[in-house]
């Protein structure tokens, strides 16, 4: 009863971007384009192949994105990915930056690593979408990260975000000044992901950090600068526990405030590789490593199969 209502989609809602200016850049460019610099792709393409993205799902690594793609387009149904059996899906447009897959109504691409590289994507990707008319599709961040007393191969599926302060906000100068953004994440989104997972892989709810820097920033103490010791590391990985912080990673904040600015459902799934309550480096095997990065695709996989049957 729960999961038909929550599956299903009450009203259409075309995505839409915050700009009273998006007539200069046609305007300013050579060839009165909208141009999609790092993805490769203009709004004199045809784009219209994406006017049916419901899902946009991204993650740091190129080769875990294609990998995806590949499990997306041999798991759903051929009805649901408009592929001939056996087909796999190719890149769209440049992959100098990033690599861009689509698979039916799912559209896939890597944001690689921290905030900056991953904001440019986001710009991009939602100015796509919204020159192809897409309706309200939504957004998923499957990543990596490292726990914050959690075991190590369980997913975090974030209640929200905060920055390396342990505030939830996130910050960016604009114009000179610092602009603060609400990093909340949408509660159904998350809700529906969880449900679809129905326990097969181990997940809790939590607060992920974002920080702007693997190794100072998240408190280790094997970078090669070092100005704090072990007491201080920890007393600042217990403070973030104690606020409610699970995991760490490099991109949540920015994720969050940009989709919560825009009003596009958002979630942020990222599997933790070792505790940082215990150490720095991770301390488990390849295979191990290898097996609980697949997790937060895979659970996404059976909410994909799930809102799917349900649409
Ligand atoms: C998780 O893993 C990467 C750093 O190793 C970074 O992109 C992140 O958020
Ligand atoms: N990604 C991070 O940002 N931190 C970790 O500890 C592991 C993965």
């Amino acid at each position: 009863m729960l999961a038909s209502r929550s599956f299903s989609r009450l009203a259409t809602r075309s995505i839409s971007t915050r700009n009273p200016h998006a007539a200069l850049a046609r305007s300013e460019s050579h060839s009165g384009e909208d141009v999609l610099f790092h993805l490769g792709l203009s709004s004199a393409d045809d784009l219209s192949q994406f006017r049916d993205v419901k899902y946009f799902l991204t993650g740091g690594s190129r080769g875990r994105i294609r990998s995806l793609a590949n499990k997306v387009a041999t798991t759903l149904p051929s009805h649901v990915t408009g592929l001939p059996f056996g087909a796999s899906p190719t890149p769209i447009g440049s992959t100098d930056r990033y690599e861009m897959y689509k698979v039916g109504p799912v559209l896939m691409a890597n944001h690689n690593m921290g905030i900056p590289t991953t904001a440019i994507l986001l710009h991009e990707v939602t100015k796509l979408l919204s020159l192809a008319g897409a309706d309200d599709p939504a957004f998923i961040r499957l990543g990596t990260s490292g726990g914050i007393g959690v075991t190590p191969g369980t997913v975090v599926v974030s209640t929200q975000a905060v920055n390396g302060m342990i505030e939830p906000s996130y910050d960016l100068p604009i114009l000179g000044k610092m602009v603060k953004r609400d990093t909340t994440l949408h509660e159904g989104l998350a809700a529906e992901i969880i449900e679809a997972n129905g326990g097969a892989v181990p997940l809790e709810r939590g607060m992920t950090m974002a920080t702007d820097c693997f190794y100072e920033g998240q408190g280790r103490l094997d970078g090669a600068i070092c100005d704090y010791d072990e007491a201080g590391k920890m007393e600042f990985l217990n403070r973030a526990h104690a606020a409610g912080v699970r995991n760490i990673e490099m991109e949540a904040t920015v994720f969050a405030a940009f989709t919560k600015q825009l009003g596009i459902r958002s979630a942020v799934c990222c599997v933790t590789l070792l505790d940082r309550l215990k150490g720095d480096q991770h301390p488990h095997s390849h295979e191990e490593i290898v097996e609980w990065d697949e997790r937060p695709g895979d659970m996404i996989l059976q909410y994909l199969l799930k809102s799917e049957a349900a649409a």
